[in-house]
């Protein structure tokens, strides 16, 4: 590892004698000291597509950057495939959080390798000397499952250990599950309307339909959460009946409120997507519920299309055959191969709302959107903006051709009967 910065990189070996050798140091004893544990997610990914070993030079290009992050009196180690302690000497709480925010930021930034775009993810595990514990492994560990609390509980990207952080959410997470499907039928799962704005035709055409869930005990819970708590339980094929059902009533107002030319778009797992019987449950779900596809879009994210195969094209193809449209959503933050765009039977491009987060200060972000705008037009491909907040984050997007805008400038995610009121007016 060639790293030119003032910062002491250690294999694991030496790296976990340097600290034991710290610890124990009677005159280094009371020096307060923090471990970072940091893991990237799912590099291995990329190697399918890129080749072996894009992953290391992934890692290799990460970790000269979080190096230059570090001082002289702190040290970095990688332990496994992707990931990395930083030892940070003489720190704080304050310290140590503030290097972890670092951190996530720059992995915030897309990393370029071999002329691809990569977008990084990573969680960081805190552990504190002589807090959390006193001895190598006790501290090396405390980190890492305050990481993997990171990884499974929390929306955050940045955990402190704490002792109740490994056994606490597990109960949580135990009790959502055996709750869910009941949820799905009593209403604490219910469904808002966020509306989307056509600057052309200067009017909302449709809406996202977004699951929300309100435990009687924990209050509101994130979809991120609860839709992994779907999967994991095989809840997925409720959940999606639910949504169909939520879609097919609305139709049945907007008929009765004279609102018509207007779409809902429906969030699909891809667990449902590929499930076997995907087919006849489409059919099945068309006809029950009488919905023109026309009226309905189904939104899926990037990941899906990494797994491509012949049943996808196969699946998507099914899906274009009901007249239903096929939105990419959160795009350009996970895997971005260009190539699937031309491939796959994409109608709509959904703009992840990072790059629209003060387009108006930042001209990166405007060329990136912009980029991304000319190759949807290219590929005659419809775009909507996501998280458009400010006035001036409107002006800017509002300047390019065509676009449909979605976010809390426009409208915030809304009740049926309110978003009846504001497609009436
Ligand atoms: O991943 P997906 O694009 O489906 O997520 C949509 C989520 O984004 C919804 O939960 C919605 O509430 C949220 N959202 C929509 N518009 C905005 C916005 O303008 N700002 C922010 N911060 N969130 C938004
Ligand atoms: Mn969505």
């Amino acid at each position: 590892m060639n790293i030119q910065y003032p910062v002491q990189y250690l294999d694991y070996f030496h790296f976990t004698e340097m600290l034991t050798g710290r610890f124990t140091d009677e005159n280094s004893k009371n020096i307060f000291t923090s471990l970072l544990f940091v893991e990237l997610h799912d590099l291995a990914r990329f190697n399918e597509t890129f080749g072996l070993s894009i992953d290391e030079d992934l890692m290799m290009n990460i970790s000269d950057n979080i190096a230059q992050l570090l001082e002289s009196k702190d040290s970095l180690t990688r332990t496994e495939n992707h990931q990395f302690i930083i030892m940070q000497n003489h720190s704080s709480k304050q310290s140590a959080e503030k290097l972890a925010k670092r951190i996530i930021h720059i992995l915030a930034e897309p990393c370029v390798i071999r002329e691809h775009m990569f977008y990084i993810q990573g969680s960081i595990g805190i552990s504190l000397y002589p807090i959390d514990g006193t001895d190598t492994s006790i501290l090396i560990k405390a980190a890492k499952d305050a990481m993997e609390y990171v990884q499974k509980d929390n929306k955050e990207e940045i955990a402190f250990f704490n002792d109740n952080l490994v056994s606490k959410p597990c109960e949580k997470t135990i009790r959502m599950m055996s709750d869910f499907p009941a949820a799905i039928e009593n209403g604490e799962i219910y469904f808002l309307y966020q509306a989307q704005y056509s600057y052309e035709k200067s009017c909302f055409v449709g809406a996202e339909l977004l699951s929300r869930w309100n435990h009687p005990e924990y209050g509101e819970i994130s979809p991120e959460t609860f839709i992994s708590l779907a999967e994991q339980t095989g809840m997925v094929g409720p959940l999606t009946i639910k949504l169909f059902d939520t879609a097919f009533h609305a139709f049945t107002l907007f008929k009765a409120n004279g609102i018509t030319d207007f779409s809902l778009s429906i969030n699909i797992s891809p667990m449902f997507l590929t499930a076997s019987n995907f087919d006849e449950t489409i059919d099945f779900l068309i006809e029950q519920y009488d919905l023109k596809g026309e009226q309905i879009n189904f939104e899926i994210t990037e990941e899906i299309l990494l797994k491509h195969t012949d049943t996808l094209i196969n699946t998507l193809q099914k899906i274009k055959s009901h007249n239903i449209g096929i939105e990419l959503d959160d795009f350009g933050t996970g895997y971005t191969s260009l190539r699937h765009l031309a491939y796959f039977p994409i109608d709509t491009l959904k703009i992840d709302q990072s790059f629209v987060r003060n387009i108006d200060k930042d001209i990166k972000k405007k060329a990136l959107f912009n980029a991304m705008v000319d190759m949807a037009n290219a590929l005659d491909i419809q775009v909507i903006a996501e998280g458009i907040e400010t006035s001036e984050e409107d002006h800017i997007v509002k300047s390019f051709n065509s676009i449909i805008a979605q976010g809390y400038f426009h409208t915030k995610p809304v009740r049926l009967d309110q978003l009846i009121e504001k497609l009436k007016v």
